[in-house]
C-alpha cells in the first residue's frame, strides 16, 4: 500500500458534473495553460532540491534566496478513480541548476500503466527508464505524442530558451511513485547544457547512494 501523500497535488475537488458528465477544456498551445482546470500546483527549486547533480549549486542557490519555480501544472477536473482518463498540463521554465537543464521530479506509476505525452510548445527532451534499467529518450517538440508504456519512469527536461509545454494523460488509478527513482539516486542519466546543445552524461548521484563497489 502506498501513501497517499505523494499524490496530494495531483488531488482537488472534483465537481459531480465533471465527474460524471461529458465535458470540454481548453488547451492553450502557446502558454499551457488548461481552462478551466480544476487545480494546480508548482515546483520550485526547494521542493526537489535532491533531485539535482550538482548540491553544491543547490545550496548556494537557496541560500542566496534563489528559489526559481522549475515548473507549474494545470489539473483536469477528474477523479483519481478506475476507469477514468485524468490529464494535466505541465509548463515547465527554462533555465539550468549549474550546467542541469530544469526538469520534472519524474516518477513511475504504481498501477504499471500507460501514459501519453503531447508536446505543445518548446523544445526538451523526455527521458524514461524501465524496471529493468533501459534508457529512452524522446525529443519533445511541438505536436509530438510520446506513448510511455507500463513500468516505464519518465521525467521531462526543458533544453530550449523558452517555456516548454505539455500535456499528459494517464489512468486515474495510476498512482504516482516517486520514492522509487529516488531511492536509487534518480534516473541514470541527466541531461546537462553543452557547447552544442543538450548533452546527456551517466549520473553521478546513483554512485553516491550505491557507495563505492
Ligand atoms: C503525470 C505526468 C505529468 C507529470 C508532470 C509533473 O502522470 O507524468 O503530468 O506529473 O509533468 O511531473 P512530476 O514528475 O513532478 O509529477
Ligand atoms: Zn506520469
Amino acid at each position: 500500500m502506498h501513501s497517499e501523500a505523494s499524490d496530494a497535488e495531483f488531488d482537488h475537488d472534483v465537481s459531480v458534473l465533471a465527474a460524471s458528465r461529458p465535458f470540454q477544456v481548453v488547451l492553450d498551445f502557446t502558454t499551457g495553460l488548461l481552462t478551466p482546470s480544476g487545480g494546480s500546483f508548482v515546483r520550485r527549486l526547494s521542493d526537489m532540491a535532491s533531485a539535482y547533480e550538482d548540491q553544491e549549486v543547490v545550496k548556494r542557490m537557496l541560500a542566496s534566496g534563489d528559489d526559481p519555480v522549475i515548473y507549474k501544472s494545470y489539473c483536469a477536473d477528474v477523479p483519481h478513480e478506475p476507469g477514468h482518463l485524468a490529464f494535466l498540463t505541465t509548463i515547465i521554465t527554462p533555465g539550468t541548476v549549474g550546467s542541469e537543464f530544469f526538469m520534472t521530479k519524474g516518477h513511475h506509476h504504481y498501477r504499471d500503466s500507460a501514459e501519453l505525452y503531447l508536446a505543445m510548445s518548446g523544445e526538451g527532451l523526455m527521458i524514461m527508464e524501465s524496471h529493468e534499467g533501459d534508457f529512452v529518450q524522446q525529443e519533445l517538440v511541438p505536436s509530438a505524442l510520446v506513448y510511455v508504456p507500463p513500468g516505464w519512469a519518465h521525467r521531462t527536461v526543458n533544453t530550449g530558451s523558452g517555456r516548454l509545454t505539455f500535456m499528459a494523460a494517464y489512468f486515474g488509478d495510476a498512482g504516482h511513485d516517486y520514492a522509487s527513482m529516488e531511492s536509487m539516486g534518480g534516473f541514470s542519466i541527466r541531461v546537462h547544457r553543452g557547447d552544442d546543445g543538450p548533452q546527456l552524461r551517466p549520473s553521478t548521484s546513483r554512485d553516491r547512494v550505491e557507495g563505492p563497489r
